[in-house]
């Protein structure tokens, strides 16, 4: 056991007991249904601990933590003071009271919730399936139904049986194409209820399943999903615990197996054979976190993780759970990222706007470790680095105000976003079939003009699954050309070395004179011979940046200690944070700041807010005021186009600003400054909220580049909450010939010569779209238009 399980153990933490005994129904010898357990006047709150005593002063009031995070604290063996929520009986509720813990209520009254979770709460319930949470056996008949509906898409499938004595099948449902073959696709994996009591995540699969085969045949954004992938959607991963969940006890998490100690149940999802056992499980039986006796000792995840050997095509998987609104990357066992960390933020960011969309739900999301707490032995983490496939887990519906009782008038557009979020990763993943992502200075904006530009780059799998059994990992070229006609030449990639996101590669990229454009992509050849390009498209729709004469005037990595300052001089504007200043750190990681820092390989350092130890939200936190981090002052006089881009890192709760500042007068005695960038607290889809964004504010358009500028970058906290802000990797450039290419260069490669009439008219002939420069479809008025421009010239 490690020393953070054993701390939460000890502790009483982490959903560490099973709903005590007196809560059963009574044995009763009477033939009669059961009568599920009652809650009447149990509370759900959440509490804001100040210290450890609080934390353990609210455990040993309860036995029934609803965010299994209480105490666990990734700073092992600390204990974590962030916010949990807990049910709590009246007696104990009245205990809680008086012992002055912080907390509010989220639920005044679960048997209420429960008495009315089931009822029609905006208008009469129509007689579809989805306007009421359904029994097991009722699941197991619509699956049934669907397939009567399109025996041609539709195929039911049963992956294994829970333990003896119930021996309850584990069923589900394959959804493809007519004629489409098993296997001849990669596969979307959806499973739902590895916990008995989130309801909401057995509904959501099975609207998938129902949209799927009612309208994938006509959608067309079914059909095109239908088009790529096969569906594979498993309702109830923990069907035992789901049946209890009705008949006896609303609140159930784990299975239902006896264990040594005749206490019952294993955490479906914490039996999972990626550090199992490691922190945030539990090797007391008793303990709603129990891993099981061994990794994979369950028959609920052994089918689940037998079906995805048995299936290697396998390239995502959806563990669903609720609640709190969030998608869940890997790691959950530990700090470490993923493999192929960048292809799940950029994933995650295309989930969490399709989640918003339908009903502006806002979904966080992150690596589970760091932005819930830890849980080793949790199925996205064996997906993820055992099958070599993206594996998510995302929590459901709402945040807190109904918890687990989701009121079933909520099914259709809860059901709704999270089918939104997982077509959304898929679609992603069909237009990103090989990913790129470019740490350090950011996707290129400019090449040097005449050559030599370096870009570092790193590459992931796509839906080319590297996963196991391995597929050979790929052969990694660069196409590349000046313009936009012609031969691209390949050039291979060198790789630098791994960091926590990957592998990175470097290559260089060739520039025509000032005004030209290179274009660039990037291709892999697996060993099957197949070949995919980045971006998806690679020849006809390359990266592109255009040729300019760059001189960097300031360039930062903040590595080492370098001229930069904490503090405003400005007169009048002295900072007002009283904790939590800029510091310049490796940072550690909390729901709200970074773990890393945007310095691929050995970087590590970089300027951050309120740097806490790892996972300590509470300690050092920018309290109130705000905190300013100074350039040094620097010389761009007679710059005309002048860029500053910096990655930055955000999180906010209300309330809060981060904003850079620019002046032009960093001398005189009191500089005057001009706003640069805002970035909004609190953005309404939280795409970049806890992440790093790179960004770039062309200062010349804000003010007249000048001997003695300076940036500024303040964040401030006036209201109380959380703020965290992040800087690195900051480059302040000066161009010296920048201009879009002309209209007679049609190839775009710095030169008017015969061979843009011959690219042209080749073009022209093909009938690109681009050869259309007068606007209303390519005509022969085009030809005439573009010599008319030609023999003007540049
Ligand atoms: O603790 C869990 O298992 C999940 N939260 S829940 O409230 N639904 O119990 C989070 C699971 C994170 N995912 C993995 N560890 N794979
Ligand atoms: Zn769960």
């Amino acid at each position: 056991m490690s020393r953070l399980s054993l701390a939460a153990a000890v502790l009483a933490g982490a959903c560490l007991f099973a709903p005590p005994v007196w809560a059963e129904p009574p044995a009763n010898a009477v033939q009669q249904a059961p009568q599920p357990a009652r809650f009447d006047g149990n509370k759900v709150v959440r509490v804001t601990p100040r210290s450890t005593r609080d934390v353990r002063t609210v455990l040993a009031l309860t036995d029934d933590i609803w965010t299994c995070n209480a105490g666990v604290d990734p700073a092992s063996p600390v204990v974590s003071l962030a916010p949990f929520d807990v049910r709590l009986t009246p007696d104990a509720f009245d205990a809680l009271r008086e012992s002055g813990v912080p907390f509010t209520v989220l639920i005044e009254d679960v048997q209420k919730l429960i008495d009315n979770e089931r009822a029609p709460r905006f208008g009469p319930r129509g007689p579809g399936f989805f306007t009421d949470y359904q029994t097991y056996a009722n699941v197991s008949s619509y699956v049934d139904t669907l397939v009567a509906l399109r025996p041609d898409m539709a195929t039911r499938l049963t992956i294994g049986t829970t333990a003896a004595p119930s021996n309850t099948p584990i069923f589900g449902m394959r959804i493809a194409a007519p004629g489409v073959a098993p296997g001849s696709k990669p596969a979307v994996v959806v499973y739902g209820c590895e916990h008995a009591r989130e309801w909401i995540a057995v509904m959501a699969p099975m609207y998938m399943a129902d949209q799927l085969v009612r309208n994938g045949g006509t959608d067309p954004n079914l059909q095109r999903l239908l088009a790529n992938f096969e569906f594979y959607i498993f309702p109830i991963s923990n069907p035992d615990g789901y049946q209890y969940t009705w008949t006896n006890y609303r609140l159930w998490r784990k299975n239902r197996v006896t264990n040594v100690d005749l206490s019952v149940g294993v955490d479906i999802n914490r039996n999972w054979g990626w550090h199992w056992g490691g922190p945030g499980s539990s090797p007391i039986p008793n303990s709603d976190i129990y891993a099981g006796s061994a990794a994979f000792s369950e028959k609920e995840s052994q089918a689940l993780r037998d079906f995805m050997i048995a299936h290697p095509n396998t390239v995502l998987a959806f563990d669903l759970h609720s609640y709190s609104q969030i998608i869940l990357e890997p790691n959950a066992w530990d700090w470490s990222l993923p493999p192929d960390a960048h292809a799940y933020t950029q994933m995650t960011a295309a989930m969490q706007s399709a989640m918003y969309a339908p009903f502006s739900t806002v979904y966080t999301g992150g690596e589970t470790y760091r932005v819930i707490y830890p849980a080793a032995g949790g199925s996205h983490d064996w997906v993820s680095n055992v099958r070599g496939a993206l594996g998510y887990s995302i929590e459901l519906r709402d945040t807190g105000s109904y918890g687990f009782i989701l009121p079933a008038s909520q099914i259709v557009p809860a059901s709704t976003e999270a089918m939104a979020g997982v077509f959304a990763a898929a679609n992603w993943l069909i237009d990103n079939a090989l990913t790129v992502s470019f740490p350090g200075a950011g996707q290129p904006q400019y090449v040097y003009a005449g050559g030599g530009t370096t870009v570092q780059v790193q590459v992931a799998r796509g839906m080319k699954s590297w996963g196991v059994p391995p597929i050979t990992p790929p052969t990694i070229q660069v196409y590349s050309r000046i313009g936009r006609n012609g031969p691209f030449t390949a050039s291979g990639l060198t790789a630098l070395g791994s960091d926590e996101g990957g592998q990175v590669y470097a290559h260089s990229l060739p520039a025509g004179p000032c005004g030209s454009v290179t274009q660039w992509y990037y291709q892999a050849t697996f060993a099957d011979s197949s070949v995919v390009t980045a971006p998806l498209a690679g020849p006809s729709a390359p990266f592109e940046a255009s040729a300019k004469n760059a001189v960097t005037i300031l360039s930062d990595d903040f590595e080492t200690a370098t001229a930069w300052s904490t503090g405003d001089p400005t007169p009048g504007q002295a900072d007002t944070a009283t904790s939590g200043q800029w510091t310049r750190a490796d940072p550690n990681g909390t729901l709200y700041q970074a773990e890393f820092d945007c310095t691929p390989l050995t970087g590590s350092n970089c300027y951050i807010t309120a740097q806490n130890a790892r996972g300590d939200v509470s300690g050092g936190n920018l309290a109130s005021g705000k905190t300013t981090l100074m350039s040094p002052v620097f010389n761009a006089a007679g710059a005309t186009k002048l860029d500053a881009s910096f990655w930055l890192w955000n999180y906010a709760s209300a309330g809060m600003s981060f904003y850079v500042d620019v002046s032009g007068n960093a001398l005189a005695g009191t500089p005057t400054w001009t706003r640069a960038l805002t970035i909004s607290s609190a953005s309404p889809i939280n795409e970049i909220e806890g992440r790093w964004n790179r960004y770039t504010v062309r200062l010349s358009d804000l003010l007249a580049p000048s001997s003695q500028m300076r940036l500024r970058f303040v964040a401030a906290n006036t209201a109380g909450g959380y703020r965290e802000a992040g800087v690195d990797e900051v480059r302040i450039v000066s161009f010296q010939c920048e201009r879009s290419p002309c209209a007679a260069d049609y190839n775009a490669d710095g030169v008017v010569s015969t061979q843009d009439i011959f690219d042209y008219l080749n073009d022209w002939f093909a009938g690109l779209p681009r050869t259309d420069i007068n606007g209303g479809g390519v005509s022969v008025q085009d030809i005439f238009d573009f010599l008319n421009n030609w023999f003007v010239g540049c």
